[in-house]
């Protein structure tokens, strides 16, 4: 078995649950993969530096004094019942591009440096991209660490916590700069397999917006009030929710999601008083995703005029959509092409670190095919080949970019 396929074998033990994996920023298993990452950068003598999110960088010098930093990385955390290779592989993926360059012998203009950064999927505290918003300056130390999870632990405290906290006895990271940025993910779409190519360039990255809901209505017996004078804040919210989903429909060419939903009390007795749900919209036009966003706003306007409730939209995160560096994207299909493989544009559905680190750098993309299309479930997978040869593109595009990046 291949380094980077016995890697990923390896880390799907960590935080694997019933139902594929589940390793959140700051709990034991995201910890546990963070060290793992940092014992393989030891292995190989790369230098290691954590920042004050946890964020890690192992670091291949390289040959020119005092230039930036290219930076090659993913992340380690997972969704809930998620699969093995969404973040993992890109970050498997660049530590081994760094010894496939040992292997090979090759002298790098700039230093390479393959990147574990955290709370991507922003699953437990409510700021995906948490650990590459504070790197690029999106968010700054004190909005990051006053991020409050469900059970109302701070990300602070979490990364004080001996388990799930920041790693000991690794310098801080004190160089910001960055030459480039290159990520390797699967698609987690079904455009790769779908054309039978095995490695795709990212054109742009969608925009997405990601909201919380809050209906107030009124608690009651489920006996005894009328059904003219309830204020059923799920009854409401699922009003909203349908109302939303047939306006995307109808726009086209944009994705909404509601993929969380509380009800309090929770009781098969209580009129629900109060539901709080999660709104995520995204589309390759910034223009729909407000055009989806203005419909959520009506529907709360409708069921606050009608419902004795009192529906409530907060905007958590949002961006427009991020093309990917047109040199960076040349580069890597120069690469690519130079091995004889073929690649296809692609653009990305899904969001990646790579949204935020072109706040601040060149930034650009390699996918490979995921099977069936299918990611953020268990059943995610990739094939080993496509994996393999993804590394061989990924070391490849490295030693091409570093040529001509400042
Ligand atoms: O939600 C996303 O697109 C990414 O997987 N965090
Ligand atoms: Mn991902
Ligand atoms: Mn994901």
């Amino acid at each position: 078995m291949s380094k980077v396929n016995e890697r990923l074998a390896n880390l799907a033990q960590i935080g694997r649950v019933e139902q594929g994996m589940d390793r959140a920023l700051a709990t034991p298993a995201e910890r546990e993969a963070r060290l793992l990452f940092a014992s393989w950068a030891r292995e190989r003598r790369y230098s290691l530096t954590q920042d004050r999110v946890g964020n890690l960088f192992a670091r291949r010098n390289g040959a020119r004094d005092g230039a930036r930093p290219l930076l090659v990385g993913s992340h380690l955390d997972t969704v809930k019942n998620g699969g093995a290779y969404d973040g993992a592989y890109g970050v498997v993926a660049a530590l081994c591009a760094l010894e496939a360059l040992d292997e090979h012998k090759i002298e790098t203009e700039h230093p390479i440096e393959a990147v574990a950064w955290v709370g991507e999927e922003g699953g437990r505290f409510p700021l995906a991209c948490v650990g590459s918003a504070f790197f690029t300056g999106a968010c700054d130390a004190a909005r990051a660490l006053a991020l409050t999870d469900s059970d109302g632990v701070t990300l602070e405290q979490a990364l004080a916590s001996a388990d799930g906290g920041l790693l000991e006895g690794i310098p801080a990271r004190d160089e910001s700069r960055v030459a480039a940025y290159l990520e390797i993910h699967i698609e987690q779409g079904p455009i790769l397999e779908r054309e039978g190519v095995s490695l795709g360039i990212v054109t742009a990255i969608n925009g997405q917006r990601r909201y919380r809901v809050i209906v107030n209505g009124t608690p009651g017996h489920a006996g005894t009030v009328p059904m003219a004078r309830r204020g059923d804040a799920l009854c409401a919210a699922a009003e909203m929710i349908l109302a939303t989903e047939r306006a995307a429909l109808s726009i086209g060419e944009c994705v909404v999601t509601f993929g969380t939903l509380v009800v309090e009390p929770n009781a098969p007795n209580v009129i629900p008083g109060r539901v709080t749900f999660s709104v995520d919209i995204r589309s390759p036009e910034d223009a729909r995703v407000e055009a989806v966003e203005n419909a959520l706003r009506e529907a709360a306007g409708d069921v606050n005029g009608r419902r004795r409730v009192a529906a409530a939209i907060e905007r958590l995160q949002g961006h427009a959509p991020v093309p990917m560096d047109p040199k960076l994207r040349n580069a890597t299909a120069r690469a690519i092409g130079a091995l004889g493989e073929r690649a296809i544009d692609v653009p990305s559905g899904a969001g990646h670190d790579a949204m935020l680190l072109a706040r601040i750098a060149p930034a650009a993309m390699i996918f490979v095919p995921s099977i069936g299309g299918r990611s953020h479930v268990p059943e995610e997978e990739t094939s080993p080949r496509d994996l393999e040869l993804g590394l061989t593109a990924l070391t490849a595009a490295i030693v091409e970019v570093d040529k001509f990046v400042i």
